[in-house]
């Protein structure tokens, strides 16, 4: 198993990641792809900005390092999942109310993530590597709005993204899709950040803060948690074992993409 394998497993595996029938919301729902092609990025273990997120201000002391996952942790591989264009179209829509496709999305595409990346870990072990998928591991933690493995932050130390205003990390593939990683002692090649600024990817245009039906979202001091969260847990009540949200992600110049920072309005 070497870097090439590793990213291949976890794409095909992503790309064919679908609703099955019994699992579909409405029958034409069956089968619709969740994710695009992932992408990738990478840091040493070692890499000190492991050891900033243990500052208050960014998550705080819970938040563990790569070596509390494996011992041996020489790289930390953080993954975008990017929703299909299906699925963000879908929530693209006026209403203040999650379409089933990205509810789809929340809930079985996070089942695929923990089984690909439960999967890409256990290949790794086979071929003699140590390797955890800290959000699949017993281990993980997240309590209210925190977690001792935060993949954004994470991401964000690996050279995938910056975070928005409205929180979430945007990527070169955009802001709407969902973030996995795994800690390995197999040889990656780090990647190199492209940024400096925490926001530097987000061009401050207002329009998540438009889209959020919660309010929960100021232009200028970014999201608040308390109402996003009570957002999304209402959401519990009309679709459970189902609930989301992620109308901030959608209709906004950073869903698929970078934005061009011109498209500040
Ligand atoms: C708890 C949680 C929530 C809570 C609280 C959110 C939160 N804290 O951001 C609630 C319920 C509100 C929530 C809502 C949603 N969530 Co959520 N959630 C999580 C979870 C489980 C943990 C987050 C965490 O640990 N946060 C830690 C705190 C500290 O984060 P923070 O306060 O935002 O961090 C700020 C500070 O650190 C600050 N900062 C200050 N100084 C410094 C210094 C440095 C060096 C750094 C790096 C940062 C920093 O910058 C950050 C941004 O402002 C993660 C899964 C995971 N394992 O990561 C998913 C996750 C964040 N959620 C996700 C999603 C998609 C959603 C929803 C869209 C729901 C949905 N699926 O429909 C909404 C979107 C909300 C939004 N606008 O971003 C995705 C994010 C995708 C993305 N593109 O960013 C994640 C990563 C899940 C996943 N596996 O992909 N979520
Ligand atoms: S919609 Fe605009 S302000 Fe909001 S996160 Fe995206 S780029 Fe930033
Ligand atoms: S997830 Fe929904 S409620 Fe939370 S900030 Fe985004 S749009 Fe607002």
């Amino acid at each position: 198993m070497n870097e090439t394998e590793l990213k291949a497993l976890i794409s095909e595996a992503a790309l064919a990641a679908e609703v099955s029938e019994a699992e579909a919301l409405r029958p034409e729902l069956a089968g619709l792809r969740i994710f695009d092609a992932p992408i990738f990025a990478a840091a040493a273990a070692d890499d000190p900005m492991f050891l900033r997120l243990r500052d208050e201000a960014s998550v705080g002391a819970h938040h563990l390092m790569p070596a509390d996952w494996t011992r041996s942790a020489r790289f930390v591989l953080s993954v975008f999942f990017p929703f299909t264009r299906r699925v963000r179209a879908a929530n693209a829509a006026v209403d203040p109310l999650p379409a089933a496709e990205w509810l789809h999305g929340r809930i079985e595409g996070q089942k695929h993530i923990n089984a690909v990346s439960v999967t890409a870990a256990e290949a790794l072990r086979r071929a003699g590597f140590s390797a955890v998928a800290p959000s699949a591991d017993a281990r993980f933690r997240s309590q209210g709005f925190t977690s001792n493995w935060s993949e954004r932050h994470v991401a964000f130390v690996c050279g995938l993204g910056t975070f928005g205003l409205s929180k979430g990390l945007i990527t070169q593939k955009g802001i709407a899709g969902r973030f996995s990683s795994i800690v390995t002692d197999m040889a990656l090649s780090p990647t190199r950040r492209g940024y400096t600024e925490l926001y530097e990817y987000c061009i401050f245009c207002g329009r998540c803060a438009k889209r959020c039906p919660a309010d929960a979202i100021d232009p200028e001091t970014g999201k608040a948690h308390v109402p996003c969260s009570a957002f999304v847990e209402e959401t519990r009540t009309l679709y459970a074992p189902r609930y989301g949200c992620g109308k901030c992600q959608v209709d906004v110049p950073c869903e698929g993409g970078i934005p061009a920072k011109g498209a500040r309005q």
